[in-house]
């Protein structure tokens, strides 16, 4: 059975992008695969956090997965900084990767830019993502499209590894959604819908009630020539619109416009309101169990120690390869 792993960070607002470009992956890959779905909190003091902040959006991302499907009895489910491995072998991988191949990622370009002083830890960001990746030996790493460069980066360094110690690592390939890898800002259709927006229409997060979907969609920015078509460069709202309506019927967008041939933005509006309401109701009701329940830190507890055992058989394998300890 190949091996899948991912992460998501706890870092608030967990939302459709998320959701629709990795989270219901996550469930689909269960059925065959052995998965290991991680909450990555060490990537999020990338940037400054609130402890006791951080404390419960670990938790608030933990029961998401359960809520949307991720069941702990088939799927590892555990918080990063619980498995040591992931700082270790981030440091071996920090000694074999360049500060050139860094500097050019975009997401440290985007987060870097216009600051007078940046953590290193933002720039390292994507070695520590190739960490733990490489430490459970994953053949598919599921995640949204923002994110290839990062898997090409954790590609390169496994076989730049591979090349000088031999047979280290298993070469990982990403994963991408054909309709939700992309979602895009409901307010500005030019870039990713994302947690940290001010808008708080710019998003949908998983948790929102309905009337909050209904008027976040209604607000959408489309454009003015009134005709539903899939073309994401000249018309990104509309085709955004399309995106997420396809993500979730499972229909091609090119069906779905030819649906609406001859009909309004409002009425295409209408059926994503529909369709998105009807998706994350299920969703919002688990989550309200799970969170509340004493069974979350006991799943977190078992995940930690059954990744931790995958983990620490790839540490012996590195460190006897590189001729660390004795
Ligand atoms: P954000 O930019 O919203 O803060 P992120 O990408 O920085 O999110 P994560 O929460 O770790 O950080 O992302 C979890 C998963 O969601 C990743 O696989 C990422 O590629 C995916 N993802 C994030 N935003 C989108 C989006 N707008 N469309 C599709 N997938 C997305
Ligand atoms: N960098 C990712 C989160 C992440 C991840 C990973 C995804 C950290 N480690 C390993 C897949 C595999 C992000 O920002 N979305």
């Amino acid at each position: 059975m190949k091996r899948v792993f991912s992460g998501v960070q706890p870092t608030g607002n967990i939302h459709l992008g998320n959701y629709l470009g990795a989270l219901k992956q996550f469930v689909e890959l269960q059925k065959d695969h052995e998965c290991i779905y991680c909450i990555v909190d060490e990537h999020a003091i990338t940037v400054p956090q609130d402890p006791k902040e951080l404390q419960q959006h670990i938790l608030d991302v933990a029961a998401l997965y359960m809520a949307v499907g991720v069941d702990p009895k088939k799927s590892i489910i555990f918080v990063q900084s619980s498995v040591s491995g992931h700082a270790e072998l981030g440091w071996v991988l920090c000694c074999n990767s360049y500060t050139g191949e860094l500097f050019r990622m975009t997401q440290f370009k985007a987060k870097s830019g216009g600051k007078e002083s940046v953590g290193t830890g933002l720039l390292t960001y994507p070695v520590l993502m190739a960490a733990d990746i490489l430490l459970y030996d994953t053949d598919v790493v599921p995640v949204g499209n923002d994110q290839k460069q990062h898997i090409e980066l954790c590609r390169d360094i496994a076989i730049r590894v591979n090349h000088k110690y031999k047979d280290t690592f298993v070469v990982p390939d990403g994963r991408f959604m054909k309709s939700g890898a992309r979602i895009m800002a409901l307010d500005d259709p030019t870039q990713k819908m994302s947690k940290s927006a001010i808008n708080v229409h710019s998003r949908i997060s998983l948790l929102d009630e309905d009337n909050k979907i209904k008027k976040s969609i209604m607000r959408a920015t489309t454009d003015s020539d009134g005709e539903i078509r899939f073309d994401p460069e000249n018309k990104p709202g509309v085709s955004n619109l399309l995106n997420i309506y396809s993500a979730f019927s499972g229909e091609s967008v090119e069906d779905i416009a030819a649906r609406f041939a001859g009909k309004g933005y409002g009425d295409l509006k209408k059926e994503v309101v529909a369709a998105t309401q009807d998706a994350l109701r299920p969703i919002k009701d688990n989550y309200a169990q799970i969170r509340e329940s004493d069974e979350l830190k006991a799943v977190l507890r078992d995940g930690a120690d059954r990744a931790n055992a995958i983990a620490e058989k790839t540490m012996k394998r590195v460190r006897e390869k590189f001729g660390l300890g004795i």
